[in-house]
């Protein structure tokens, strides 16, 4: 009996997408090795941790897929960006490569939904969401690159922002969890 629950074109789509979640886990390993030679081991480490979190993303496409009764197909993957120049170009290309993301999370939910295939279009939502964090967070990257004097930044505040990403939280606030007392 045919089990699988997914059409042959979703299975195809969401298997990509796992190979996409784990070029990205590709992409921030190599930009935290970058960061890490060059002294800034608190951003290596906020990266590294990125990284991990991408390939949790990946095995997410890949249970789900498993679940519906399909199989997805693991590919080679593509070197990563040559090492940026300096940690603005490094943090312009995290939200160049999470903005990218988005645009191919939305085109799965485009499929989800002219397939009228709610089970994938609802599992889908979860990265909806999850983007919308991970662009805030890379914005905020540049922000406080930005106020901390941005290329011409001086050792004192890379010392301090360095420190800073070392320790700080994975996730960004969502705007659905905003209140009048914690904007
Ligand atoms: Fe998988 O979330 Fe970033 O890209």
């Amino acid at each position: 009996m045919n089990t699988k629950r997914l059409s042959a074109a979703l299975e195809k789509a969401l298997s990509e997408q796992m190979n996409v979640e784990l070029y990205q886990s590709h992409v921030y390993l190599s930009y935290g090795i970058w960061a890490s030679d060059e002294g800034y081991d608190g951003i290596g480490n906020f990266l590294f941790r990125h990284s991990l979190e991408e390939r949790n993303h990946a095995i997410k496409f890949m249970e789900y897929i498993l679940n519906r009764g399909g199989k997805p197909t693991v590919t080679a993957l593509k070197a990563a960006d040559k090492d940026p120049k300096n940690l603005k170009e490094c943090f312009d290309r995290v939200f160049k490569h999470e903005v990218e993301n988005t645009e191919k999370i939305y085109n799965l939910v485009n499929i989800a939904f002219e397939e009228k295939d709610w089970a994938t279009w609802n599992f889908l939502q979860w990265f909806v969401k999850e983007q919308i964090e991970e662009e805030t967070l890379a914005m905020d990257l540049i922000d406080k690159l930005k106020i901390a004097g941005g290329n011409e930044a001086s050792d004192e505040s890379l010392f301090n922002l360095d420190k800073y990403l070392g320790q700080a939280p994975d996730d960004a606030e969502l705007a659905r969890d905003a209140t009048s007392e914690k904007p």
